[in-house]
């Protein structure tokens, strides 16, 4: 298809070291071919130049003082995607290696899978090459005081709603919501995440989670078959990880393995879920502790080794890029039937490649892990509502929405003649309504 090549090497050309954003946007531009063809207005109106290309990109310095008086200076980042269909929504994401080709590869697969959602969001994502670990509580809050400092001029609750993400959780939207409020005087659903006491949503929390569950329990079911007696592979073991395991685990499924980003734990035995969250919500340590604590669990150094442990379905859960094209061969080979991706592209175009070809159910990010963005779509329905809906409502309108993401891709993969490609049925899927609103509102 002439139009995609031609927009993607523009975009390689035009956004030189980016290999994140490069990589995202072959996996969307690719799959959106079929739509492309049966709409030849889209090129006369340059939409997939317009699609790639942020509405704005906020860079901005943030200087801070640690406990000890030192000076610190990182760089901050807002990439405010695509708001054709709702205000900019996506998370803020706190890790060494952050960059503005990571950030806009997570902006770019926001507008699709917020669009996916069903609900009324655009596309965003933000952070900084800040890194929490080691830091006090005091120093997290200093920065987090010093980024809002400038973030609060470009966000509001009708223009850009950001949220977690790596290294992102309940204590640093805590301090960047005192901040904005204490700036703008607002007690507003500027911010998603937020502690129940101060206008959050229950299980919100829980959300990424468990929507991933959701999901790969339908994609399960519509095989006439179910997580009971599954052994299953969570990478990561922050947010999204926990509470995928503590869902995979009441459906009846075995955990034998988590990591973090030193090295991973094997319990052969399914692993205790309790002692993993008090380890890293409660004490923020190591998952190295797990191994000394549980009988019979074995720790390793490294990551990569995790997916060398046999396992019925895989659930990346941490980072990009984790799964790599010898990690997928390695899975297959070892028997994987079904792979739901709960962290943001954590297999790489070259794994993925591996999963379809070898008939693996595969689970594409922007669909798998909208349970998230979804449910703080719900936090700002009842911020604006002022109302406080239970946890079991939330929960209902969380799996509802899974299962609805989960076959509106399935339909589009087969109406666009590409059954069972749930990469191109996603991005269809979450394309369609984007590219409607931005033809109707012209050329902006
Ligand atoms: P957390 O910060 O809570 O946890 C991240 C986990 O991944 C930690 O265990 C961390 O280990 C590990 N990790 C991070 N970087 C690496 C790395 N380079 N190598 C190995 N392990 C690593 O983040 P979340 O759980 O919120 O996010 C995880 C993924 O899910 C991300 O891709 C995020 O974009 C995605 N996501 C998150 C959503 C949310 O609602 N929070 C929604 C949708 C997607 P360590 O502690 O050692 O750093
Ligand atoms: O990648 C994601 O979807 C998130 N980090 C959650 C974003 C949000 O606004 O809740």
């Amino acid at each position: 298809m002439q139009y995609v090549e031609k927009v993607l090497s523009e975009l390689k050309a035009k956004n030189p070291n980016e290999p994140e954003f490069h990589q995202a946007a072959t996996e969307i531009l690719n799959g959106l071919k079929p739509v492309i063809e049966r709409h030849p207005e889209y090129e006369k109106a340059a939409l997939l130049e317009r699609f790639v290309e942020p509405e704005r990109v906020i860079l901005f310095r943030v200087p801070w003082v640690d406990d000890s008086g030192a000076v610190h200076v990182n760089k901050g980042y807002r990439v405010q995607f695509n708001s054709a269909i709702g205000p900019y929504k996506g998370g803020l994401r706190f890790h060494p290696s952050v960059n503005l080709s990571i950030i806009k590869f997570l902006g770019l697969e926001q507008i699709l899978k917020n669009s996916l959602t069903g609900l009324p969001i655009g596309g965003g994502k933000g952070g900084s090459d800040f890194d929490p670990k080691g830091k006090t509580d005091h120093e997290i809050m200093k920065f987090c005081q010093s980024f809002m400092t400038e973030l609060y001029r470009h966000i509001g609750q009708d223009t850009d709603v950001p949220a977690g993400d790596i290294g992102v959780g309940g204590r640093e939207i805590g301090y960047l919501f005192g901040q904005y409020k204490r700036i703008r005087d607002e007690h507003v659903g500027v911010l998603t995440g937020r502690g129940l006491s101060y206008g959050g949503s229950l299980a919100r929390k829980e959300a990424t989670g468990y929507g991933l569950v959701y999901m790969t329990e339908e994609a399960l079911k519509c095989r006439k078959d179910s997580f009971k007696g599954k052994t299953v592979i969570v990478s990561g073991s922050g947010n999204v990880a926990i509470y995928a395991c503590e869902k995979a685990q009441s459906l009846g499924a075995k955990v034998v393995a988590m990591y973090d980003s030193n090295g991973y734990v094997y319990d052969k035995n399914g692993i205790k879920l309790d002692v993993v969250k008090q380890i890293k919500e409660v004490e923020r340590g190591r998952l190295k502790e797990y191994a000394d604590r549980v009988q019979g669990a074995e720790y390793r150094e490294g990551c990569k080794g995790i997916w060398t442990i046999p396992c019925d379905i895989a659930l990346p859960c941490a980072t990009q890029n984790e799964i790599d094209k010898e990690s997928a061969e390695t899975l297959v080979k070892n028997g994987v039937k079904y792979v739901g991706e709960g962290a943001n592209m954590p297999s790489t175009l070259e794994a993925i490649a591996v999963f379809q070809k070898a008939g693996v159910v595969f689970l594409p990010a922007k669909a798998a892990n909208a349970g998230g963005v979804a449910t703080s779509a719900l936090e700002m329905a009842q911020s604006s509502g002022r109302l406080f809906w239970s946890f079991e409502e939330v929960d209902a309108k969380l799996k509802t929405i899974m299962i609805n993401i989960y076959h509106n891709m399935d339909d589009a993969a087969k109406e666009y003649g590409v059954e069972g490609d749930y990469v191109a049925g996603a991005n269809i899927a979450g394309f369609k309504k984007v590219a409607e609103a931005m033809m109707a509102h012209g050329i902006v």
